[in-house]
């Protein structure tokens, strides 16, 4: 035992004293014990294949004696941990996990409603609470309970302060849910361009168009992935050349799902970036990413700045199955993954941001911005005077002006005007492309409009 874990007993034991002290007038003292040392649990069978984490040891603040600390980790839905309230149940996990939750089964959870919060720690000393709640009181076997972001920590702690029915924490299961496959650290944007670099190109025909159980096998484990059930979804992915990634983007600290295919691609659909806890509810869309050169940068710099929910990049060149090619322009193409993901990634009140890049010519501004309709939304107009205001020129498509821009038959502006969702299809000249100031200042003018008041960097 570690010389941290030896210390938690006597910083525990005023509280003890408070609720053992209740305790003696309702309750007397029978069974009720000293906060122990951790008890040694053997590995669990269960958490060798899916999303759980072995468990090393656990202790409780007290326990009656029938119903100790280690049946609350026993894999047996029959037995339980009580322990007078106010209490905590302490799970070690041997080594620090990337956690993403906890599952608890109530005993007699069907009938009653527990007051409990969830707190973790690197050390097993100083606890930082992840969330707090009240169980459903509808179900005594699990039920689950995501942390707002997932933490890297080795102990975990449910502690329970109210119970509808009695004056006990009673749990007959507690499980902690880490992902069942690697976790990778560092630069998304890196990351995403050092990928971008990778793609086939121009007349490659790389791009695979179907089989649609394939298309749909990958968008139902992208379900299961952003339901957390990462282990589920991996399943799917890994046999199709995908790989399923818990990113932590250090620059930023902000922890992201990537669903990222194997390079060379079998079948090059893309990639996508999914926020582990939605902040904004903006998907960034990147459907031409080596023939619009900069717009993954671009669009990089608005899923950071707006600190979207989403980013989606085409997995090959616009005209990687031929000049003119309908089929690998994810642009054109209505049945792709890249079409299905926006479909699943998209509400009625997402903002979806599309990047695109054309050669500056005479009678058209900087910036080109459209819905994909004669009818755009009054936000774009809005952030063609907000780039106005930042020394840019920029115009809205209204069904007659720059008609070669106006992205009429892009299948995500029609999938998101027919759900009521704002399209933000927006051309850009090189100029600005190229110039990273200028991207800042263009997407500044969005997040502006779309996101008035503070900006997280
Ligand atoms: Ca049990």
């Amino acid at each position: 035992m570690r010389p941290t874990t030896r210390r938690r007993p006597a910083r525990r034991f005023p509280a003890l004293l408070l609720a053992a002290t209740g305790l003696l007038l309702t309750l007397g003292t029978a069974g009720l014990a000293a906060p122990p040392a951790f008890t040694p649990v053997a590995a669990q069978v269960s958490a060798v294949a899916e999303d759980v984490a072995q468990i090393a040891g656990v202790r409780a603040s007290a326990a009656e004696d029938i119903n100790p600390a280690a049946q609350a980790v026993d894999g047996d839905l029959s037995t339980r941990w009580s322990g007078p309230l106010p209490a905590w149940l302490e799970l070690d996990l041997g080594t620090r996990r990337h956690i993403h939750g906890v599952d608890v089964a109530w005993f007699r959870g069907d009938e009653r409603a527990l007051t409990f919060s969830v707190a973790t720690s690197v050390d097993g000393v100083s606890f930082s609470e992840r969330r707090a709640g009240t169980s459903s009181g509808t179900t005594a076997t699990f039920e689950r309970y995501d942390l707002p972001t997932p933490v890297d920590a080795r102990y975990v702690r449910l502690s329970v302060t109210g119970n509808t029915q009695a004056p006990w924490a009673s749990v007959s299961e507690v499980r902690v849910r880490v992902p069942a496959g690697p976790v990778e650290q560092g630069d998304l944007r890196a990351m995403v361009l050092a990928y971008r670099d990778g793609l086939p190109g121009e007349n490659s025909h790389a791009f695979v168009d179907g089989p649609a159980q394939q298309v749909d096998a990958v968008v139902g484990a992208v379900r299961q992935a952003r339901a957390g059930r990462l282990g589920e979804a991996r399943a799917t992915l890994t046999p199709l050349g995908y790989q399923l990634i818990e990113y932590l983007d250090q620059p930023t600290g902000r922890p992201y799902l990537v669903l990222r295919e194997q390079v060379p691609c079998q079948r090059c659909w893309g990639l996508l970036v999914m926020r582990r806890d939605a902040y904004r509810d903006a998907v960034v869309e990147v459907p031409h990413p080596l023939h619009d050169l900069r717009t993954p940068e671009f669009g990089l710099d608005a899923l950071r700045r707006l600190d979207a929910t989403a980013f989606l990049m085409a997995g090959a060149h616009r005209y990687a199955n031929g000049d003119g090619s309908l089929v690998s322009d994810m642009a054109r193409n209505d049945h792709s993954l890249f079409q299905r993901l926006h479909q699943d990634l998209t509400t009625a009140s997402t903002h979806v941001l599309q990047y695109h890049g054309f050669a500056a010519r005479t009678g058209y501004p900087q910036v080109v911005l459209s819905n994909g309709s004669a009818a755009p939304q009054p936000e774009l107009a809005r952030v063609a005077d907000a780039l106005r205001a930042r020394g840019m020129t920029a115009g809205v498509f209204d069904g007659s002006n720059y008609p070669d821009l106006g992205a009429t038959q892009n299948p995500q502006g029609r999938h998101t005007r027919a759900i009521g969702g704002r399209f933000y299809h927006m051309e850009h000249v090189r100029a600005i492309r190229d110039d990273p100031a200028l991207r800042g200042a263009a997407v500044d003018a969005v997040a502006g409009v779309l996101f008035p008041g503070s900006l997280r960097e």
